[in-house]
């Protein structure tokens, strides 16, 4: 039997830039609450909320202080309860958003941790002795720098893999495995049904701190720490000590620099760990070298090729993909992948068909049902997230000018995903009537929901379609995934059944393409989704044109 899950589409919040509801420039629970009619009627069946836990905001949010309390900018722990019972309400569904892999440096645990070598939580995090005057190792954070720091209080270094603030949990210890699992036992207590866990393959660092020695642009200490010798252990534990005890949570892993073979692992049911995983090679097309900090093309042949061999591969191996193209840590896809000045419509639209129809299941991120591209900032100051900060020294320092800096942020900062959503043409896009935390995107006198709603040529209400396909059209669950060799501008594949099946075809670029000869007239031939209102198979794919054709054997 298939989960019902899997017929879902999933909707991310990032709560900071959703809707303020109190003038404060911050997004909030409230502002969740006003919308959640909105959500409800997109057809969306479950909210991801980024981190509203208790924080400092260093990395906004996930850097967690108290994985107990709502942090007073978001609301409080009675606005969460309520978010909950209203969603309920209109059929929607909660899945937190769970950091156990660190916490903030401002959490008691650690704050107690580095009084002493011999504090009781000492153990809850990863102390080295340094090298001399150097750190224990030359791994990096992933924001850039060395992954180590020291406290004034004793000489040793503590592991944080990605910001100094954030510093990482030591899986080894059973106690603090149990305090986690008690934390998130709390939260399903209180009704949420699922979580996204962040960066979980990451949890369990091998017992060899050694240099990474690795000649390539990643030689930053992942190996000793990705998809590490436990976590295989850790996630089974977690799923019987939690998931298991509220049947039917939701789990979705974030799967950092991963493999196939191990998201196999995560995902197959019969492991019991995770229900799916996300991972982010098909990301990296615009990378130069691996270097996500680079001004490349998008190289769309191996964007094709990357999906397809996840695809082939995880249903191979019984596992299950979250589809996405978009999230808080992504440049807006719109922006990315097609050319939104003369085809906004159609490149969304496309870029909507060729992620939904694939095996897995699709997520949108906020702002991406109706288009929202990147904001286009051009000065330093307008960027907020710690990354991009670091980022431009550490670019300036390697010798790119200032100009080339400026450039590489805006096409690759995170922020590009984080400004406010943009409701309607008012002013701070009815975002907020007070200040924004950010800048609001310089387009969203064009772009914004209402002006979407007005339009003949609606992006939101042709993903409501789209969801609702994946209700009723049971190939899109369960057709096995076919790939099918054509021009490089166009992908295309099958979704095959027993006696149907689902033919798909996107136009990668702004030109027209000719039709792939595989769009014949055998048997019958019904186009059940099209961005251009087709009726009968075109000859020619028109710009960004893409098609989902239902075949029956006769
Ligand atoms: O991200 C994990 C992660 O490794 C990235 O997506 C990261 O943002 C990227 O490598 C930087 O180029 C998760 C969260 O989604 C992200 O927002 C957090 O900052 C990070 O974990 C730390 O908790
Ligand atoms: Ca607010």
């Amino acid at each position: 039997m298939n989960a019902q899950w899997k017929k879902s589409t999933i909707y991310q919040i990032y709560p900071k830039s959703f809707y303020d509801s109190n003038g404060d420039g911050i997004g909030d629970i409230q502002g969740i609450i006003s919308k959640l009619s909105y959500l409800a009627d997109l057809g969306v069946d479950y909210l991801w909320i980024t981190p509203m836990y208790k924080s400092p905001q260093y990395d906004n949010g996930y850097d967690i202080a108290d994985y107990y309390a709502i942090d007073p900018m978001y609301g409080t722990m009675d606005d969460f309860d309520e978010l909950v019972t209203k969603a309920h309400e209109k059929g929607l569904k909660i899945m937190m958003d769970i950091v156990v892999n660190h916490t903030s440096t401002e959490h008691q645990w650690f704050q107690e941790a580095k009084k002493d070598l011999t504090n009781k939580y000492r153990n809850y995090y990863i102390w080295k002795n340094g090298k001399g005057v150097s750190e224990p190792t030359n791994w990096q954070s992933k924001f850039g720098g060395s992954a180590w720091a020291k406290t004034p209080e004793t000489e040793e270094y503590y592991l944080h893999l990605f910001d100094e603030r954030q510093a990482d949990l030591n899986w080894e210890n059973e106690e603090l495995r149990k305090e986690i699992y008690k934390m998130m036992r709390w939260w399903l207590e209180k009704g949420v049904n699922g979580f996204r866990l962040d960066v979980v393959n990451l949890l369990s660092k091998s017992h060899d701190f050694k240099d990474d020695t690795l000649e390539n642009a990643q030689a930053d200490g992942r190996k000793y720490y990705t998809d590490g010798p436990k976590i295989h252990m850790y996630l089974q534990e977690m799923n019987r000590e939690v998931f298991a005890k509220f049947p039917g949570t939701l789990t979705a892993g974030e799967m950092s620099s991963t493999t196939i073979e191990q998201c196999i692992e995560y995902t197959k049911p019969e492991n019991k760990e995770l229900d799916m995983v996300f991972n982010f090679h098909h990301l990296k097309v615009d990378y130069l070298k691996l270097e996500k900090w680079s001004n490349a093309k998008v190289d769309y042949k191996q964007l094709k090729e990357l999906i397809c061999t996840w695809q082939k591969g995880m249903q191979t191996g019984n596992g299950w993909n979250a589809l996405f193209l978009s999230n808080h840590d992504q440049p807006r896809a719109i922006s990315r992948f097609v050319n939104p000045q003369k085809y906004h419509f159609e490149g969304a639209t496309m870029l909507a068909i060729m992620m939904s129809a694939l095996q897995g299941t699709p997520y949108i991120y906020q702002g991406e049902e109706f288009g929202m591209l990147n904001p286009e900032f051009t000065e330093i100051s307008e960027y907020r997230d710690i990354e991009a900060i670091n980022h431009y020294d550490i670019l300036q320092k390697k010798g790119f000018s200032k100009d080339e800096t400026l450039e590489i942020l805006r096409l690759k900062s995170r922020d590009n995903s984080r400004t406010p959503l943009q409701w309607n043409n008012t002013q701070n896009a009815g975002f907020t009537t007070g200040i924004p935390w950010i800048n609001v995107g310089k387009n969203y006198r064009n772009i914004n929901a209402a002006e979407d709603e007005k339009s003949a040529k609606s992006i939101r209400k042709f993903y409501q379609k789209l969801i609702a396909l994946r209700k009723t059209e049971s190939l899109l669950m369960t057709g096995e995934f076919e790939y099918i060799q054509t021009a490089p501008e166009i992908f295309a594949y099958n979704r095959i059944g027993v006696d149907e099946q689902l033919l798909v075809i996107v136009n990668l670029s702004e030109k027209g393409q000719p039709i792939p000869i595989i769009a014949d007239n055998i048997g019958m031939n019904e186009i059940i989704l099209s961005n251009y209102r087709q009726v009968d198979i075109p000859s020619k794919l028109m710009p960004y044109e893409a098609l989902i054709i239902k075949k029956t054997k006769r």
